[in-house]
């Protein structure tokens, strides 16, 4: 059977606008934010370069601890709709000097407590290690926030790497992450396409984006 045609593209654009080593630093929010976030090498960056479709906008490393800066990328969908991606530096890179990982914590922290545009974390943990003590202090911090200083953030949990589980044991570490965590889980891989498009839907619905042509047609009211 022949396989069937790829998905047309989800971006007509995407650039990097900024990078920056303390919060202060970045420049005002021009769109909604969605963050990606989880522990060194888990694949934070080489999952924005699959959701961009593009190779190498966003640095990426086999050694950990390669991002070590929040970064900006501004992309517009093929439908005109504009967001923000921003790339974070890793957590839980023991290898690092302790005032060097107190510097990022204060720089990640900082970042996801008081940016105002922040909509949606995109929180990544790898299939086989599962969540993790760092992972639950996210989950925490982002509960700190009062919620009269902005709207809640909404949290996807994603389970990247997928491909290093055989095809048939994918759905089940994915439900066992489901039911360990209470929460539902969003497979991902750099070599598995279909994961993408799934990711995209979810972070487009959480922003109400591009929406419009995704709703089936209204039905037309017969002529009377
Ligand atoms: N097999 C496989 N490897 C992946 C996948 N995603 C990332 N990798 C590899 O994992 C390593 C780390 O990827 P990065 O995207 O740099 O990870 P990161 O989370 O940004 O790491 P830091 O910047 O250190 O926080 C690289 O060698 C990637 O090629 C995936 O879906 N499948
Ligand atoms: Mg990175």
């Amino acid at each position: 059977m022949p396989a069937p045609p790829p998905a047309p593209p989800r971006v007509r654009d995407a650039q990097f606008i900024a990078g920056a080593s303390r919060v202060e630093q970045l420049p005002a929010p021009q769109h909604l934010e969605v963050a990606f976030a989880g522990r060194s090498n888990v694949g934070k960056s080489s999952l924005m370069n699959a959701l961009v479709e593009r190779r190498r906008l966003v640095r990426t490393s086999s050694t950990p601890g390669c991002t070590r800066q929040i970064s900006l990328f501004e992309v517009t969908t093929r439908l005109g709709s504009r967001l923000t991606l921003v790339d974070l530096p890793g957590y839980g890179y023991a290898k690092r000097s302790k005032s060097e990982r107190a510097e990022w914590a204060e720089l990640i922290n900082g970042y996801l407590l008081k940016r105002p545009a922040l909509s949606l974390v995109v929180a990544l943990v790898d299939v086989r290690r599962g969540r993790e003590e760092d992972d639950e202090q996210l989950v925490e911090l982002l509960e700190q926030v009062p919620p009269q200083a902005r709207a809640p953030v909404g949290v996807l949990w994603v389970a990247t790497k997928l491909d290093k589980v055989p095809g048939s044991g994918r759905k089940l570490a994915l439900n066992r992450l489901k039911e360990q965590t209470g929460h539902p889980w969003i497979g991902f891989s750099t070599e598995l396409p279909e994961t993408h498009e799934l990711l995209w839907r979810r972070v487009l619905q959480h922003l109400e984006l591009d929406q419009a042509a995704a709703a089936p047609a209204p039905a037309t009211e017969p002529a009377p």
